[in-house]
């Protein structure tokens, strides 16, 4: 299989792209700007995808995509806008066009960061995103449902935690997602047979989770990532949210971030 990886100069790009080549030898990496360590074995082709043209050049001769790209926090509008809404749009239509098989959609814990912490989700609860980004993620899952059953591309969403070498602070002990194991659901959703569209939640096997992950482990995923293991560590060094809505929610702080509501009214379990 050729595989495009996407956002490849980003921060989970960057993890990614080190454990795809076994894996996938035929791989293409592209982003707006040229990994500062890129390799010569490493083929690249630069690329804005708010420009159909260029997403089109981008995707000849691709069998799956692994789609990074675009912008991986909250922003203005018109960046969210360009980088996420008509970049992921150009992706899928592109994909269509050049009658790729697959792709994996790197969605976000923020398209659902209005839960409770001490509420468990599964992937049936409505979206409730907390960010234009999150906005942007659901808007991502819809697009990848909708050419999957008009067009017949196999798309897994993942609603990507927190990837890193470790668990970042104590919100991210339930949320942490160990970058082989998110190689190991970008495989379900470029190899497994008879994927449709799925939605799939990007987390190691965290004992700390309030994320209902059934439907990846039905799909084949075993992690082997276990965020507990690091939990005296990351609890000894982590100050406690002290904002309330940060606390409170699972999208922590880009939940607070820019909020005018009545915390009343949401701050219920
Ligand atoms: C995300 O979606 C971001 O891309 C990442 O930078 C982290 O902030 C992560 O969520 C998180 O929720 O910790």
């Amino acid at each position: 299989m050729r595989i495009l990886l996407t956002g490849a100069a980003g921060g989970v790009g960057t993890r990614l792209r080190k454990l795809l080549p076994p894996i996938y030898p035929d791989l293409v990496l592209s982003d707006l700007k040229t990994p500062a360590d890129l390799a010569s074995s490493e083929e690249f082709i630069r690329a804005d995808l708010s420009d159909l043209s260029q997403v089109k050049t981008l995707v000849e001769g691709i069998d799956g995509i692994i789609h990074l790209g675009g912008f991986s926090v909250e922003g203005s509008w018109e960046t969210i806008l360009n980088a996420n809404i008509i970049g992921t749009y150009n992706l899928f239509e592109a994909a269509r066009l050049a009658g790729v098989k697959r792709v994996v959609f790197a969605s976000s814990n923020h398209a659902v960061g209005f839960y409770p912490r001490s509420t468990t989700i599964d992937t049936h609860d409505l979206l409730r995103p907390d960010t234009r980004y999150g906005v942007s993620k659901a808007f991502g899952e819809a697009l990848g449902a909708m050419y999957a059953y008009k067009h017949n591309i196999g798309v897994l969403a993942i609603r990507i935690g927190n990837v890193g070498e470790k668990p970042l602070d104590e919100r991210r002990l339930a949320i942490w997602l160990k970058t082989e194991d998110l190689v190991s659901l970008c495989r379900i959703g470029l190899e497994r047979e008879g994927l449709i569209y799925e939605v799939v939640y990007g987390m190691s096997d965290n004992k700390r989770a309030w994320w209902d992950n059934s439907r990846a482990l039905e799909l084949g995923y075993r992690p082997t990532g276990h965020s507990e293991n690091y939990a005296d560590e990351v609890l000894a060094a982590d100050a406690p949210a002290g904002d309330p809505i940060a606390a409170f929610f699972q999208g922590g702080p880009f939940c607070a971030d820019e909020f005018t509501g009545d915390p009343a009214t949401v701050l219920k379990p």
